[in-house]
């Protein structure tokens, strides 16, 4: 009986040493107003990145600022921006999904959202002083059957200038929904960033994460199905993933990084005039640019391959499920 109790005991200790706590009843924050965190709120989204690693917060953008966001990701990932005016930057487009990487060229709404005082004063208290922006997206998702990607993690930044490397750095990721999303929701496993770092960090580049050291507790999986204009917040060293969505999605994705970002990055464009004036102080998110000396560039293009093997790697890629989202 004694041992029985001991050994009971024991487990209890084991359990709580290697299975990390959450807390689900923090993970959504309903604003009062549109935009702007008071004390309370503030307080609840941060503890909710601290225990969970993500945190969500409805009514981050009010219902015409999100849909006026829609309109212009739309026209962007569909046409491109400057169609007709002699400067064209070009969409990403292939038959699942349309993409446009320069947000804050186009949209004064993602200018706002990636200026906005109360998100990047939070984003402070994790990344530490004037966080800067790595990469960001509007993406469109079609309807589809599978999972476009399994839980993944994101160790990776914008592949041509950090060809083959994982970089540690903590990053706090950003997803903006566009639309209603009842279906094809973000998945996180909560507070799994710890542990998914020591399993995966060291693997090789191209191997994908773990099945085995996926956690199975299906109470720590969420999937977040919320109307337009929700804001998810998550440590991106935590397991996510996409699900399959019924209806087309709508995302303006923002990945958040510390100053001292330990990757090479190219600028982040963005138009002055999108930042209104009292936002100004924040320029600080766009000033990006490291390591990316002409250099790089001129490296890149001796090293273009044989159009043989540009067809094979295309091919390749096609078939192969990465580890990494297309740009992150
Ligand atoms: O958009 C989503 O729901 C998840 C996307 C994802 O897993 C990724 O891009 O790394």
């Amino acid at each position: 009986m004694v041992v029985f109790a001991r050994m009971q005991a024991a487990s209890v200790v084991r359990d709580k040493l290697i299975t990390p706590t959450y807390d689900k009843g923090l993970l959504v924050t309903d604003l009062k107003v549109p935009g702007h965190f008071d004390a309370a709120e503030r307080e609840r989204i941060n503890f909710s990145i601290k225990a969970n690693g993500m945190a969500v917060i409805r009514n981050f953008v009010d219902k015409s600022q999100t849909q006026a966001i829609h309109r212009e990701s739309q026209s962007v990932c569909n046409y491109g921006y400057g169609v007709g005016t002699g400067v064209a930057i070009k969409p990403y487009q292939d038959p699942k999904l349309l993409e446009f990487r320069f947000p804050f060229i186009c949209s004064r709404g993602a200018a706002g959202v990636a200026t906005n005082e109360s998100l990047i004063s939070l984003l402070e208290e994790h990344l530490g002083k004037e966080p800067l922006i790595h990469n960001a997206l509007f993406q469109i998702t079609f309807p589809r059957e599978d999972v476009a990607l399994g839980y993944h993690v994101d160790y990776g930044s914008v592949k041509a200038l950090n060809p083959g490397k994982k970089l540690p750095d903590y990053r706090l990721r950003t997803i903006l929904y566009l639309n209603d999303v009842e279906s094809g929701g973000f998945s996180y496993i909560l507070n799994s960033h710890s542990e998914a770092f020591k399993a995966y960090f060291h693997l090789p580049y191209s191997q994908l994460f773990p099945e085995e050291n996926i956690p199975t507790d299906l109470e720590r999986r969420v999937t977040i199905h919320e109307p337009a204009g929700t804001l998810i917040i998550f440590n991106t060293h935590g397991l996510h993933s996409p699900t399959a969505p019924r209806k087309t999605r709508s995302v303006l994705n923002i990945w958040f990084a510390k100053r001292d970002f330990s990757g090479n990055l190219p600028a982040t464009l963005f138009a002055l005039n999108f930042v209104p004036p009292d936002r100004r102080h924040r320029l600080h998110v766009f000033d990006s640019e490291r390591g990316c000396s002409l250099d790089v560039y001129h490296e890149a293009l001796s090293k273009q391959p044989s159009t043989l093997k540009a067809f094979l790697k295309y091919v390749l890629a096609k078939r192969t499920k990465s580890n990494y989202a297309h740009f992150e």
